[in-house]
């Protein structure tokens, strides 16, 4: 069994840094492309087959270290009775801007509503048979609300920003009601098989520091406390956040996830040695030469050399026109890497 990715989640020895990327399962890969000429992105998700083949998709091209199940931060809220489309992007039916919308999301339960991500868990868990463990996800309660209240993906969110000014109590109930949900979201899945988890707060950055605890973190460590006793790491990634890096690592996470803008020595210096890191080279450096990415990659590791717990990473999604030989360097990068932390660990 391949363990170190979940080993460097709790921060014990590992053989070398593991590696798995951001949407490693998705459209820079060729063969995702062709699957998707004859079947649609939500037909994909829905069919725990198809699921599994695009999640496998990386990882026979690539030796990664783990394996995430594909599916979309937005598909869960149709266990809310929201309805959506993506082209590319999620767009929902009707966006949620007041009060009584809130009140009337219906929670209904996630086993119920989206069966096909539990049944895609176990499905892929049996599949890779210990070759890699298998990561879960939902979207933070503050991201999934800036998509909710927006009605799709839009710059500064500003929607959610208004609602936040105008009608604080509003946006409240309605992160109370997807903190709820999530947390059956994420306790589905690791009942499934999931061995880790992973919340994706892509928007988080969006708010200042005094509004990122009452408006965000207070309700990713509800979610934490609701999955604690499952036993299964869990890694809080928040993107577009040096702002906020001393306040996400009080999330609960055993894991933070650091986006690209703070090099990763001065957000380990902030946070402290308590939480395992992941990441977290710039998306965009994919598009470097392959020896750029290299040098680049070998960087972000010589950083994190002798510090328990750090899994390589990219600091947000890779990019859907980033060139496979990239992310070859990428991994060899690493894979040049094995021994170098175990060798400094014998020496300190
Ligand atoms: O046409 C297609 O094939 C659909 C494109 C696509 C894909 C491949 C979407 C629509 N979602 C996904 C898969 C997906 N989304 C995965 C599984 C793949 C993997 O990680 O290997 C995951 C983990 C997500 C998570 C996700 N969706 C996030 C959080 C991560 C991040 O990038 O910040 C967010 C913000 C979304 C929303 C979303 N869904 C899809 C798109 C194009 C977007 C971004 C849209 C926007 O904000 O405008």
């Amino acid at each position: 069994m391949n363990d170190r990715f979940l080993r460097a989640c709790r921060r014990q020895p590992v053989d070398r840094t593991p590696l798995w990327i951001m949407r490693q399962a998705g459209r820079y890969l060729p063969e995702y492309r062709a699957l998707r000429k004859d079947v649609d992105f939500l037909t994909v998700c829905k069919t725990p087959e198809l699921a599994v083949e695009v999640s496998l998709q990386p990882l026979r091209r690539f030796p990664l270290d783990a394996s995430i199940i594909f599916s979309d931060i937005l598909l869960p809220l149709e266990a809310l009775g929201c309805r959506m489309t993506f082209n590319p992007g999620p767009k929902l039916a009707e966006p949620i801007r007041t009060r009584a919308q809130v009140d009337a999301l219906d929670a209904r339960p996630a086993a119920e509503v989206v069966p096909y991500v539990a049944e895609a868990v176990s499905m892929l868990r049996r599949e890779l048979d210990g070759k890699t463990p298998v990561i879960g996800f939902c979207g933070a309660p503050f991201t999934l609300a800036a998509y909710l209240v927006q009605g799709e993906g839009k710059e500064g969110f500003g929607a959610v920003k208004t609602m936040l000014y105008r009608e604080p109590g509003t946006l409240e109930r309605l992160l109370e009601t997807l903190t709820a949900a999530m947390t059956d979201y994420l306790r589905l899945q690791i009942g499934a098989g999931a061995q880790a988890v992973q919340i994706f707060d892509s928007w988080a950055g969006l708010l200042a520091p005094a509004q990122y605890e009452p408006f965000a973190l207070r309700w990713v460590r509800a979610i934490l406390a609701g999955v604690r006793d499952l036993g299964v790491p869990v890694i809080y990634f928040v993107n577009g956040a040096p702002h906020l890096l001393e306040a996400a690592a009080t999330s609960g996470a055993d894991v933070l996830g650091i986006c690209w803008r703070t090099p990763i020595d001065v957000a380990a210096a902030r946070v402290g040695p308590s939480l395992a890191l992941q990441g977290n080279l710039d998306p965009h450096a994919l598009f470097a030469d392959p020896t750029e990415v290299t040098r680049l990659a070998t960087d972000v590791l010589d950083r994190m050399t002798g510090r328990a717990g750090h899994i390589m990473n990219l600091g947000h999604g890779i990019l859907p026109e980033t060139p496979i030989p990239s992310v070859e360097a990428l991994v060899a990068a690493v894979h040049a890497h094995t021994g170098r932390d175990a060798a400094v660990a014998a020496q300190s």
